[in-house]
């Protein structure tokens, strides 16, 4: 898999030895990890996966106009496109179907343009310790979910998980910056997430109130040294985050562990694929079992019993916890939760638009199930005998299924990993099939990837407003599709028009390692400003006559404003060793007008907005002249654009 290999000219989206070469190494290298995987379909080429009758997989290339889809200079994407950063701890945005790249959110990452991990305001979001240092530097950033009203996207905030140090941000869609982070308690790998689609309590609150948290790492409760290497006492927790305030309201105890996260259209149920029910620690361990679960959280109940006071706590944490294990529930007519068995290890659960479904992918089986929202319920009413009667359907599908976005016709597509496909599938014919219509065929069509599809949406699939027009593959390979930047590639987004029968790739987008999850929105969707408010920040400066020096002590405090083309205080001295705190308001109120500020030796860089404020705080340490210049070519004398620290000795 790892040989290295010429570069060819041209690039073919349908070279079969290629193909081959990759999806014999990755199940090779399953294989060579001692794993049985049970998979159905033919090693050498994938396209023979594809069960006979079914439509074989297709190049998609050969006829299709690709400047229909072009955004010719000047003209504005129609779509954007919210993708999670994976190690680089960032958020990113692009337009569609351009692939242009707009902007990186920094969310858990240090930022030295936007000054994010530098700046006071910026750490304090974050979250710091004791000495002012970051809590922490790192995040993995894999699912990115707006804010909902009434099953749509209202445009308000983003949410974004960390799964290292299981912390939740949020990102406000005004400005396209975070501006709150939470640690959730007791969380290890905090992976799925999924605001609520629409709030059944309150009427006067007309968006999001709950984001559902799962977490895929079970762990001593509290994780304190205490049952070290006795995993039978570990346990996860699946938390409810308070949209508004970010703080964790309640959580619930699992059996297993959860991956991703879906909710329903109607408030009532959020649930979790887990592939880990057999509590394992080893790989041989947790894919030992046949089946694992998909668990639904009966919302309604939960709240009603954290009302209740039917809860305990861990730790010093004191979020609520209700009792969510199979052991506690066994009576559906008062459970909590409830699990559906699905074959083995799934990765992924999507609820479709119209509300009805629920598409857990099976990973290491060739399947994926369809859960009917309405039997779950039913469930929960004592009306089903067993948790898997809530199972509708559960088409062969093809090797490594993941993830699924929905269009507006009835179908789903889910991505391959193994096959380096997409396949789309009728959801009726699946249902159909199941209770055992043998004309009933649920795959409708394959399209080659390139290559390994991690994720894959279709634009507003997550609504229910799904438009049918483009479906975006994440793909954890891009090997020949790009020019060669040396060992790491860059990963492969590749859109997808989904508008007709037949899925048509229409594009290659480079991505920088390593996006999993992104979400696709019209452009009117999004309200942004393009300058702020100066009357927001506590700490600016409204006037340049207002610059001074404060000094308290050893503290000083530089009051001071940027206007193009200069700063307020032309210099000012300080002593080694003070502790000083710049306050700088950029005044310009011109859109795009953003000066930066950077201090050599003192490891000071960060920019402000139109009308915005932000400061700093370092120590002194070498007596000298630093010239502190903007780094934001703002002006024709942008250059010249500079102050003097002077620091005695
Ligand atoms: S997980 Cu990455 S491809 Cu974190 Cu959404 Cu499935
Ligand atoms: Cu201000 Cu450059
Ligand atoms: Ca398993």
């Amino acid at each position: 898999m790892h040989a290295p290999k010429e570069v060819p000219e041209t690039v073919s989206p349908a070279r079969p030895d290629r193909r081959r070469f990759l999806n014999t190494g990755a199940v090779a290298s399953l294989a060579g990890a001692g794993l049985s995987l049970g998979l159905v379909g033919c090693k050498e080429s994938s396209n023979s996966a594809a069960p006979a009758g079914q439509t074989a997989a297709t190049s998609g290339a050969s006829t299709i106009d690709y400047t229909k889809y072009e955004i010719p200079p000047g003209q504005l994407d129609t779509y954007y496109s919210f993708s999670s950063g994976g190690e680089s701890g960032e958020c990113r945005i692009y337009g569609l179907p351009s692939g242009r790249l707009f902007k990186r959110i920094p969310v858990f990452n240090i930022d030295c343009l936007v000054g994010w991990g530098i700046t006071n305001e910026s750490k304090k979001i974050i979250g710091t310790k004791a000495d002012g240092s970051l809590n922490y530097r790192t995040g993995d950033t894999h699912h990115v979910h707006p804010s909902y009203t009434d099953g749509t996207y209202n445009g308000k905030y983003l949410f974004v998980n960390d799964k290292i140090h299981g912390r939740i941000a949020r990102i406000r869609l005004d400005t396209m910056e975070c501006d709150k982070i939470t640690e959730l308690p007791n969380v290890q790998g905090f992976h799925g997430i999924f605001p609520d689609k629409r709030d059944p309590v309150d009427a006067k609150i007309n968006y999001t109130t709950r984001v559902f948290c799962g977490s895929e790492f079970h762990i001593p409760q509290p994780n304190d040294g205490r049952d070290l290497n006795d995993p039978k006492k570990y346990f996860c927790l699946f938390t409810c985050v308070d949209a508004e305030t970010l703080e964790p309201r309640w959580q619930v105890k699992v059996d297993g562990n959860m991956d991703l996260v879906a909710s329903s259209y109607d408030g009532k149920l959020a649930c979790s694929n887990q592939y880990n029910t057999e509590g394992g620690v080893h790989y041989e361990d947790m894919m030992s079992a046949e089946r694992d679960s998909c668990v639904f959280f009966n919302i309604a109940r939960i709240e009603a019993a954290v009302q209740a006071g039917k809860t305990f706590h861990i730790g010093s944490s004191k979020v609520p916890v209700v009792d969510g294990t199979k052991a506690a529930n066994a009576d559906p007519k008062t459970a909590l939760t409830c699990y559906v068995p699905v074959p083995k290890n799934p990765h992924g659960v999507n609820a479709s638009p119209d509300g009805k479904y629920y598409a857990c992918s099976g990973k290491l089986s060739p399947t994926a199930t369809l859960i009917e929202h309405d039997l779950v319920l039913k469930w929960f009413d004592g009306g089903l005998k067993e948790p898997r009667d809530t199972v509708v359907a559960e088409p062969e599908i093809g090797l490594g299924p993941l993830h699924t976005g929905f269009d507006n016709k009835g179908n789903a597509y889910t991505t391959l990993f193994l096959d380096s496909q997409i396949v789309k599938w009728n959801l009726d014919a699946a249902i159909k099939s199941f209770k055992g219509d043998k004309a009933a065929k649920p795959v409708v069509d394959r399209l080659d990837v390139q290559y390994q599809p991690g994720h894959g949406f279709t634009s507003m699939g997550e609504t229910k407003e799904a438009d049918g027009k483009y479906f975006l593959s994440d793909n954890k390979f891009s090997k020949d599709r790009f020019l060669p930047v040396g060992p790491l590639h860059p990963e492969s987004a590749q859109l997808i028009d989904i508008s007709g029968d037949k899925m048509k790739l229409i594009a290659d987008h480079s991505a920088y390692s390593e996006p999993h999850d992104s979400i696709i929105i019209p452009r009117d969707r999004i309200k942004t400003r393009q300058v702020y408010d100066i009357n927001e920040f506590p700490l600016a400066t409204k006037d340049a006559k207002d610059c001074r020096v404060e000094r308290k002590g050893r503290q000083v405090t530089i009051h001071l404003t940027s206007q193009a083309p200069a700063f307020g205080l032309r210099e000012w001295t300080v002593k080694k060793g003070d502790e000083v705190t710049i306050i700088l308001t950029n005044l310009d109120k011109v859109e795009d007008l953003t000066h930066g500020f950077a201090i050599p030796h003192h490891d000071i860089n960060f920019i402000v907005n139109p009308q915005e404020t932000k400061s700093v705080t370092f120590k002194t340490d070498k007596p000298g002249v630093y010239w502190c210049y903007c780094t934001s070519f703002c002006h024709a004398l942008h250059l010249e654009m500079r102050s003097r620290m002077l620091v005695e000795a």
